[in-house]
């Protein structure tokens, strides 16, 4: 989920890090005693699959968000961003329970909040943000935003929280102290992916696998379109997907979704009365097998291969899971007929952001061509970038 839906900002130019040096001068005074970055992220492929307890396989974006930071005396917390222009402060009492601090804070303040839940003495701090994750484009700008804030708050408080946990928590400061009833994506991609890498994460025992993902050498980019659809009830949407995927485990006497195998696709689907739920159910458990099929093709180093993969999900996503909107599907259709490998959705959904596979050379062609689709359809322009895959949560030098 986005920290902020219905559209998308553009932010500041410049240096992220910097901006977050110098809004922290600006705003306090004096230098910070560090800076801490967590990126944004795509999902290559698993979408839906976390909150089944399935398959994912995201990788880090290098747009990320930044937080230069120091301590500060007592059990308060003074937090400037430079969206919102503003400082707010909040105090032990505010994170004494879930939802007192709202809007954006609440990602900090939730942090705060599920340190200390889970037995921390959080040292009081002042936080400069920046970010160059866009906001309400699906690419986990909440994630990057709380991972960032966690790896400070560790590293200003000496508390030990193995990387492999964190995640987890910066998770319930989403669920719990802001209320978004995500899975465990999102802040697993900020916090624990590599450089060059996709993240392969078993969202039932959280164990990762990273999975070498060099496009560059295998002549290959993927193309990140920025559909800019406005979210369409997205939130409320993900809910009743989740609850969806909920009752079809429950009919079917599984503990998740993710304990119907490909080969009891066919005999589970017979067993439920209800077709929705039917095609929910198809797409979670053939995802997962497209994601554990990826996987099994960038370890053969078959890179052009899952093209067929990315776009057979973007079918199921359109067609079983219902949570495409024509932006996303006008993106994918023009990306395949300009000659990419493959093309889907990532994210959430109802909106967001499409990926493309494409050959490097074709990036501009094919980005060119989803513009022009998109001025024929009357949408407004798409956003587009290649990138590459980049680390995860760290401190900064
Ligand atoms: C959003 C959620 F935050 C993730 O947990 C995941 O469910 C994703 O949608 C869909 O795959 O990003």
């Amino acid at each position: 989920m986005s920290a902020r839906s219905g559209g998308t900002v553009t932010h500041p130019s410049g240096d992220v890090a910097e901006r977050a040096a110098a809004g922290f001068s600006a705003q306090f005074g004096g230098q910070a005693s560090g800076r801490w970055a967590a990126p944004g992220r795509v999902n290559l492929i698993g979408e839906h699959t976390d909150y089944n307890e399935g398959f994912v396989l995201p990788f880090a974006l290098p747009m990320r968000t930044v937080v230069a930071a120091d301590r500060q005396d007592g059990e308060h917390w003074t937090v400037w961003s430079e969206l919102s222009g503003e400082a707010i402060t909040f105090g032990a009492d505010d994170v004494a329970e879930p939802g007192r601090v709202t809007g954006w804070g609440a990602y900090v303040a939730g942090v705060v909040w599920a340190l200390r839940e889970a037995g921390h003495q959080v040292p009081g701090a002042r936080l400069a943000i920046a970010s160059d994750v866009p906001l309400g484009s699906g690419l986990s700008s909440s994630a990057a935003l709380e991972s960032a804030v966690l790896a400070a708050l560790l590293d200003l408080g000496g508390l030990a929280l193995a990387p492999a946990l964190q995640p987890r928590l910066a998770q319930r400061a989403e669920n719990v102290y802001v209320g978004a009833p995500t899975g465990i994506m999102d802040q697993s991609a900020s916090i624990r992916c590599r450089a060059g890498h996709a993240l392969f994460l078993d969202c039932r025992d959280e164990s990762v696998e990273h999975i070498p993902f060099d496009l560059g050498a295998a002549g290959l980019a993927v193309l990140v379109i920025d559909s800019r659809a406005p979210h369409r009830h997205a939130d409320g949407e993900y809910a009743s997907r989740r609850r969806s995927c909920e009752a079809g485990a429950s009919a079917l006497g599984v503990a998740a979704l993710r304990d119907v195998g490909i080969d009891q696709l066919d005999a589970a689907l017979a067993h439920l009365d209800d077709e929705e739920t039917r095609r929910r159910v198809r797409h979670v458990v053939t995802e997962d097998q497209r994601v554990l099929d990826t996987v099994a093709l960038l370890r053969a180093a078959r890179v052009r291969d899952i093209g067929p993969l990315l776009t057979a999900s973007h079918v199921s996503m359109r067609d079983d899971f219902e949570i495409t909107v024509p932006e996303v599907d006008t993106a994918v259709e023009a990306a395949l007929a300009a000659g990419a490998l493959g093309a889907r959705m990532t994210g959430g959904g109802f909106g967001g952001c499409v990926l493309a596979l494409v050959e490097a050379d074709r990036a501009d062609a094919v980005a060119a061509a989803v513009t022009d689709a998109y001025a024929q359809r009357g949408f407004t322009a798409p956003g587009t970038v290649t990138v590459l895959p980049s680390p995860g949560a760290a401190r900064l030098l």
